[in-house]
């Protein structure tokens, strides 16, 4: 199909998610046909270095001829069954104890879903139903935070803290309240990264104390903020929260949807900080993006109550333990594991990134260069006034659109600019990928000291600027 036809049709049938549909309609959408490894590639023939594996998932990379054996193989034999009505299948049974194996030790359950939002829908409904089971149905606050990103469904969304999201699907679901984020670069600075960490902890008591110490059943958190802005904690920030939680009884949901399968150089982000969660959501890597699944890790405290004193968890979905996913999600944990990407991730490609993407910290554009595992996150800022720059430049959609019309996918979340490349990405393409955000700097650079001299703002949204 040419680029114009798909483009078409796109425009006159498809509402694409967070988009703002008139603009894209009078744009037109990218058309994406084929990818390999790293790269994908687009309808006009460019090859394009995909630097954050999809959305966050695609950790084994594109065109894994094992995994589309796996589904073949699955959908010849069992296409779809639920697992409803007492009802198991071979592929779901497996996955279940693979998953478990890998978590940490007081993990030993599952429950399916098909996207990392449902798996919070069940985080949410789950936690709840531990503190009635415990007799303690007024725990029911669940601590969330600013700027967290827990998806898309109504509980997702409520459990996450990105206000224009709230703004537009609200009211929330009741009982959910948020705390500050370890955001240092763009919220600590008066403070060194380990006061501010501990300053973030703290404030995480007060909010305990606030709703009162007995009405609170569980605070959410990603490890590493992913949607956020690849915003890794201060080190400081983790063992004081573990703290806070311990002394006033309140379950640990770590979502894990972006952190787990190796992302962090660790099979979960939790293993990286040390946490011991209670529940921990997943989906993306689980798949690496291959077909839909999620789910949630329930940790023994939670499980053995459900299990025990629960009669009939009335929750789930039709595609909760999809046979064809499952086996999909299988086998790519195997690859992962097989492969030893984890490890490499740990200590090769990991330490790797980290160097070169600390020297992007010398560019006049960056404020601030950090990285862990395979997500990285540059800080843009005016090197005129070293703030940020004026909203109104846009500077980080306008560094991203550079990028992609170069040939790297790197996202720009306002002004950070974010990659998390597949894990099966290799020395040469890390110098590729840095090579390519480098001069996507400069270009950056050069069009907004352009601006400043002579145009309006408004010549920053022109066709010139867009991939
Ligand atoms: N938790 C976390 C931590 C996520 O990052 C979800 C839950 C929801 O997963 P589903 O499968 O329902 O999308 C996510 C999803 C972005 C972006 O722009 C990030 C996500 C989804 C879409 C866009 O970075 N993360």
């Amino acid at each position: 199909m040419q680029t114009q036809a798909c483009q078409d049709l796109d425009r006159a049938h498809h509402l694409h998610p967070f988009t703002d549909f008139k603009a894209l309609g009078e744009q037109g959408s990218r058309v994406i046909t084929h990818a390999q490894g790293v790269y994908v590639h687009d309808s006009e023939g460019h090859r394009i270095l995909d630097g954050m594996a999809g959305l966050w998932c695609v950790n084994l990379g594109y065109g894994r001829r094992e995994l589309v054996e796996a589904a073949a193989v699955q959908m010849t034999e069992l296409p779809y069954y639920n697992t409803f009505f007492n009802t198991t299948h071979p592929p779901v049974a497996r996955l279940a104890e693979k998953l478990c194996a890998l978590a940490p030790p007081h993990i030993n359950h599952v429950f399916f879903t098909g996207s990392g939002s449902e798996a919070n829908d069940t985080v949410l409904r789950m936690v709840r139903r531990y503190w009635a089971l415990k007799g303690k149905p007024e725990k029911q606050w669940i601590i969330g935070r600013e700027n967290g990103y827990h998806g898309s469904t109504v509980a997702g969304m409520s459990l996450g803290g990105m206000a224009p999201m709230h703004d537009q699907g609200g009211p929330c679901v009741p009982g959910i309240t948020h705390v500050r984020q370890p955001y240092w670069f763009g919220e600590g600075q008066d403070q060194s990264p380990e006061a501010f960490g501990r300053a973030c902890a703290a404030a995480l008591e007060e909010k305990i104390l606030e709703l009162g110490e007995d009405k609170v059943a569980a605070f959410i958190a990603e490890p590493v903020q992913g949607a956020g802005g690849a915003i890794m904690p201060p080190a400081s920030y983790w063992p004081a929260v573990k703290a806070v939680l311990a002394k006033y009884d309140i379950l640990l949901i770590a979502d894990e949807v972006i952190c787990g399968f190796g992302r962090l150089g660790a099979w979960f982000g939790s293993q990286h900080f040390g946490l011991a969660p209670d529940l921990m959501p997943i989906a993306k890597g689980l798949s690496s993006g291959y077909l839909p699944i999620g789910g949630v890790l329930v940790g023994d405290r939670v499980a053995d109550t459900l299990i025990e004193e629960g009669g009939e968890f009335c929750h789930g979905f039709t595609y909760s333990g999809h046979p064809t996913c499952a086996a999909v999600a299988l086998k790519n944990l195997e690859l992962l594991e097989a492969e030893a990407i984890v490890e490499r991730v740990r200590d090769d490609l990991g330490p790797y990134l980290a160097e070169l993407w600390a020297e992007l910290g010398d560019h006049p554009l960056v404020g601030e260069a950090r990285s862990l595992g395979l997500m990285g996150a540059l800080e843009l800022i005016d090197p005129a006034t070293e703030e940020r720059f004026d909203k109104a430049l846009s500077a980080g959609n306008l560094c991203r659109d550079i990028c992609f019309a170069t040939g790297l996918v790197m996202r720009s979340v306002g002004d950070t600019m974010i990659i998390a490349p597949p894990l099966v990405i290799t020395r040469d393409e890390i110098d590729e990928l840095v090579c390519l955000a480098r001069q996507a700097l400069n270009e950056t650079a050069r069009r907004l000291a352009d601006q400043r001299v002579a145009a309006p703002t408004d010549a920053l949204h022109s066709e010139e600027t867009r991939a």
